[in-house]
């Protein structure tokens, strides 16, 4: 047992981020995957419970680049999920890493002496610099952000047998294990010590994705607390339950015989497997006898994939869009330093609110050469608002590198706009009022219009920022 010789006041931060989790796919809001271990953190007594948690964006890269920069995403031209593929020797426009001219939060925190970590989905651009390969600046590991140690996938795999290529019609050979084809091996790397460099050898990986995250986990809390005495900030991006989602046997094992069909054993039971995962980070916490004073997060990317068996309760729209449906992911923050009593809130909290939250704890000062779209919600963690008096937004597409057609959308503590842009120019807009038609079934813009029309153009305002951040940035990448 460890007994308390880290040093430090300064909180330790873990965030923990599911990839693909709906809102109503979480066992607290109902979902029918159990989920025994998130439950009990949300009903802990120290817990701020967020019924309004908000991804970044409404796909995987754009909300991972909120969490690490407190940025939308499109200021720096990550406009969708990125290539994060080994596959891909060009650098392909609509599919941009992380810039290194971003400031990220382990950049931000080592200053102070934070040791930082990350373990699972990186999904913000290549990791392997081969040597000899042709990769350019395509190459974004995380190493290049300021963290000290990682094993990453660079983009969504299975959440099972990592190693191993599995197709759907052949995913529950995997599962037995046995292997369709011979492991590729293509998806993990590792560096763990800087001053070796880069290995660029492929780990190899057996059993459910989040618990071999957190026995790295575990493993870097032993080096970092035992040896080394630092506080930490470490990032676990689980893969479940993104697709391929497929489940070990004894998690299938606990789905079977309900009328379930197999797509929603393996969904389902992908989810018991991170739980099981989440109940680990919880205890080991307590164990290292830190939980006291470590601010942890369980959030999600973004919201449930339409044709997966996720849920959103109702909520409008699925992966990929602005709805609530795409954004409203689960959101629970637990810290006993600084949380005294289980809340449930609505007030809105979005994935880039973690940065200037962090710098608002630590005393750091905030980039100030840039636009930063994240607020602290400090002041809603000690219990002091019940208000956002700000707002969120959100723009995304696909196709056209942030020029053409695509949607973008503004929520304050109430409201919500969404509006489709074509040529720079509102195409069309709703008014919803979340509090009373959290749907968004009927727009209310007509009866509404100081509304209505403040919003819009809080909207155009920001738009016409993130195009000159992204204008730079192009400029900066060579693309212009
Ligand atoms: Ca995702």
């Amino acid at each position: 047992m460890f007994t308390g010789l880290h040093d430090a006041e300064l909180p330790n931060v873990v965030f923990m981020m599911a990839d693909d989790y709906g809102y109503g796919d979480v066992g607290y809001n109902g979902g029918p995957a159990d989920t025994p271990n998130l439950d009990a953190m949300a009903a802990g007594p120290n817990t701020l419970h967020l019924n309004r948690y908000y991804s970044g964006g409404p796909v995987c890269s754009p909300t991972r680049g909120t969490v690490l920069t407190g940025r939308n995403h499109n200021r720096y031209c990550i406009w969708t999920a990125n290539a994060g593929s080994n596959k891909d020797d060009f650098v392909v426009p609509e599919k941009m890493p992380l810039p290194p001219t971003e400031v990220t939060i382990p950049e931000l925190l080592k200053p102070l002496g934070y040791e930082s970590a990350i373990f699972g989905k990186w999904h913000l651009g290549d990791v392997k610099a081969v040597p000899g390969g042709n990769k350019k600046w395509n190459v974004s590991h995380p190493g290049m952000h300021g963290f000290n140690e990682w094993l990453v996938t660079e983009r969504s795999a299975q959440n099972y047998n990592l190693n191993c290529a599995c197709y759907n019609n052949t995913k529950h050979l995997c599962a037995l294990g046995h292997y369709s084809t011979p492991p590729p091996c293509y998806n993990y790397y590792t560096i763990h010590d800087p001053k070796v460099g880069l290995e660029t050898l492929p780990h190899p990986v057996q059993g459910d994705d989040s618990h071999y995250i957190v026995d790295l986990f575990t493993e870097f809390l032993n080096k970092t607390l035992l040896q080394e005495k630092k506080p930490f900030f470490i990032y676990l991006p689980f893969h479940a339950v993104h697709i391929r989602y497929i489940a070990s046997l004894g998690y299938i094992e606990r789905y079977m015989g309900k009328n379930y069909t197999q797509d929603e054993i393996d969904y389902y039971g992908s989810i018991s497997a991170m739980d099981d995962a989440v109940g680990r980070v919880r205890a080991i916490l307590k164990k290292f006898n830190v939980s006291e004073n470590t601010m942890l997060w369980f959030t999600s990317d973004n919201g449930p994939l339409k044709s997966s068996p996720g849920r959103t309760n109702g909520l409008r729209g699925w992966k990929t869009e602005l709805y609530e449906g795409g954004v409203r992911v689960p959101g629970l923050i637990e810290w006993p330093t600084m949380i005294k009593k289980n809340t449930v809130s609505d007030f809105p909290v979005v994935s880039s609110d973690l940065l200037p939250t962090l710098c608002d704890i630590l005393s750091i000062k905030e980039p100030s050469d840039r636009p930063i779209d994240g607020v602290s919600i400090l002041p809603l963690l000690k219990g002091e608002a019940s208000f956002r008096n700000s707002s969120i937004k959100w723009a995304f597409d696909i196709h056209d590198n942030f020029d053409g057609l695509y949607h973008a959308a503004i929520s304050n503590d109430q409201y919500k706009v969404f509006a489709r842009y074509a040529l720079g120019k509102v195409k069309s807009a709703q008014l919803y009022d979340l509090l009373n038609d959290v749907g968004e079934t009927t727009d209310i813009s007509a009866k509404n219009p100081e509304v209505f029309e403040a919003l819009k153009k809080e909207l155009e305002d920001w738009r016409l920022s993130v195009h000159t951040s992204a204008k730079d940035k192009v400029q900066c990448l060579g693309l212009s």
